[in-house]
């Protein structure tokens, strides 16, 4: 299976991470949308969105995480990713949804775009204030709801599902770009360590940190 995508993206991990666990053997296309010129050519057949990640599964394309890990789970069932209890396969699918506007849209994205994009890559000014409404609203508010969940080793079910990897893939990216989860959200600052301790994930970050590293990004949460 071919993935097209950069690792350090909060939306290729997933499927990085998901292929791992699964044992999909994978090569990685490094494609990086907000650069200009980078993605192929053919890209938005590739990728209908022009967004991140996409596969090419012997000549079966599909883009977005969601629908990939969903395609994978029935191809490659074990270990499972998505619960097999109708109420917890609910609340999994409801999480990684929400990681997806309430984490990576109001929180993640405007602090990416403002602190990296804008200034290193696209010479634009930053926009101090959406940083700033993401740091000092939009994560508190997303964070106060994981911590009310009070998440101990996994979100849903006692097993790792989507919406582990949704929610801990948007929280990497956060502290590469220098912020932490405060005091505040103790639950959510053990649950996030003991993700990041596991050696799935500790194996995607080390392929990843190149890139990281690159970008001028934060190593230092990390081991
Ligand atoms: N719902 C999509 C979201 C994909 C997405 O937002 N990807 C980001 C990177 S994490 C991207 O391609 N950004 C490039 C851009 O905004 O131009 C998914 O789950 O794959």
């Amino acid at each position: 299976m071919k993935i097209y995508g950069v690792p350090l993206s909060v939306h290729t991990r997933k499927v990085l991470v998901a292929a791992r666990l699964k044992g999909v053997p994978f090569d990685l296309d490094v494609v990086i949308p907000v650069v200009p010129d980078n993605p192929p050519a053919n890209w938005r057949d590739i990728s209908p969105t022009g967004l991140i990640p996409a596969i090419d599964d012997g000549g079966f394309r599909l883009a977005d995480s969601t629908a990939i890990i969903h395609y994978m789970e029935r191809k490659h069932p074990t270990p499972a990713l998505l619960p097999a209890d109708s109420k917890e396969l609910g609340a999994a699918v409801f999480l990684d949804a929400w990681a997806g506007s309430a984490l990576f849209r109001n929180v993640v994205h405007p602090i990416f775009h403002n602190q990296v994009v804008n200034p290193n890559i696209r010479k634009l000014p930053a926009d101090q204030a959406a940083i700033d409404a993401a740091v000092n609203e939009a994560a508190p508010e997303a964070f106060g709801y994981l911590e009310s969940r009070a998440p101990e080793a996994f979100l849903v079910g006692g097993e790792l599902s989507i919406a582990d990897l949704a929610v801990v893939s948007n929280l990497i990216v956060f502290h590469y770009l220098g912020r932490r989860i405060d005091d505040r959200f103790p639950k959510l600052q053990t649950y996030f360590r003991r993700h990041l301790d596991s050696p799935v994930l500790g194996a995607a970050l080390a392929d990843e940190r190149p890139y990281v590293a690159q970008m001028g990004l934060d190593l230092s949460f990390i081991g």
